[in-house]
């Protein structure tokens, strides 16, 4: 009896599973009712008393080491088939969204493109009142009485008082800021305008202008092209050019319009530039001395240039949008394409 003790004991020490089916086929080979060792419990009447206390502390110690055996060997099953269950699964990812982000509107992301670009050459950013009194949106800007800028067909007015109107450019702005700052002075002016206008494909009754405004002395031409050029080639990149025709406007002279290199076809001629090579952005020039007089600064010591722009327009070139109304319906299979950009 004492001998196939020892050779059970050897052979629970020298077991190793390779699954947990074999490990219940020795527990039950081994500790089951008909197993190995229940039947040498079951002999132990048979044993010689004399010999009693050490087979009986022999066979204790058999039955524990094949219990903590078979214990050890199902723990370590166990917690195997637990990671191998969750294989598959990578527990780092976020989860799942449960709201749909939204998307930056065009004209938010070009107007924060261009408030970028300027900052980065020392421009500030100014805002003001949408509803603007008659001084600061016309006569200050040399916009006299009989002007038809000023005509009803043109401008909206404020019914309870007319000499508040809302303001048909952003240039309004920079006029409060000529009134209270003393130069350097140069700043842009993002906002939202007004014209009294039919709307269609191309025009509405509102829309998004950056006017920019440089005082200081010894401001000359030279430097409203040379800035200008630098935002034309950071905007539609580095092989954008630039063309200056003279123009006019109330408030600049001399004055000029501003077209860029035709984006879409590189100026070889397309139906966006009307096969010129070319499409108008901005209009600019020198800030009329007797503006500068208007709104207090010594026009003998200062001089000025300014420029103005639509953000629509600009947005439309960049993105190739037909349609100016796209930009005010809110229609989420427009705005969604803007959802990377
Ligand atoms: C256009 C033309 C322009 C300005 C805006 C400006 C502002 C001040 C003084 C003088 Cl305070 N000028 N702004 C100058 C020239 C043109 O805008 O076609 N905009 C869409």
């Amino acid at each position: 009896m004492l001998e196939k003790i020892h050779k059970l004991l050897e052979e629970v020490e020298s077991f190793g599973a390779q699954s947990k089916e074999q490990v219940e086929e020795y527990r039950i080979k081994w500790l089951s009712k008909k197993g190995e060792v229940t039947a040498l419990f079951d002999d132990f009447k048979n044993v010689p008393s004399d010999l009693k206390k050490e087979v009986g502390q022999k066979l204790n110690l058999l039955k524990t080491k094949a219990q903590e055996k078979i214990n050890e060997l199902k723990e370590k099953f166990e917690s195997e088939s637990d990671t191998n269950d969750k294989k598959g699964i990578d527990l780092t990812l976020p989860a799942l969204p449960t709201l749909q982000a939204g998307s930056r509107h065009p004209l938010s992301l070009v107007k924060n493109q261009i408030i970028d670009i300027f900052s980065r050459i020392g421009f500030t950013v100014s805002d003001g009142k949408e509803i603007e009194d008659d001084w600061h949106n016309f006569s200050a800007l040399n916009t006299p009485e009989n002007h038809p800028a000023r005509d009803m067909q043109d401008t909206f007015y404020v019914n309870i008082n007319p000499e508040m109107v809302l303001r048909t450019q952003t240039s309004s702005v920079q006029v409060h800021i000529m009134e209270y700052q003393k130069p350097p002075i140069r700043t842009i002016s993002p906002g939202r305008v007004y014209r009294n206008e039919a709307i269609s494909a191309r025009a509405h009754c509102q829309f998004h202008q950056v006017e920019g405004l440089y005082i200081d002395e010894n401001v000359s031409f030279a430097d409203l092209k040379q800035t200008l050029l630098y935002f034309s080639k950071e905007m539609f990149g580095a092989e954008t050019k630039i063309r200056l025709r003279p123009s006019y406007f109330p408030f600049t002279e001399p004055s000029a319009e501003m077209d860029i290199s035709c984006t879409i076809c590189k100026g070889k001629g397309c139906n966006v530039c009307k096969h010129t090579g070319w499409v108008e952005i901005l209009g600019c020039g020198m800030v009329d001395p007797q503006v500068l007089t208007n709104c207090g600064i010594d026009a003998n010591k200062y001089k000025g240039f300014a420029f103005g722009m639509g953000i629509e327009r600009i947005t439309m070139l960049k993105y190739q949008v037909k349609d100016l109304r796209l930009f005010f319906e809110n229609d989420v299979r427009f705005l969604k394409q803007f959802t990377s950009a």
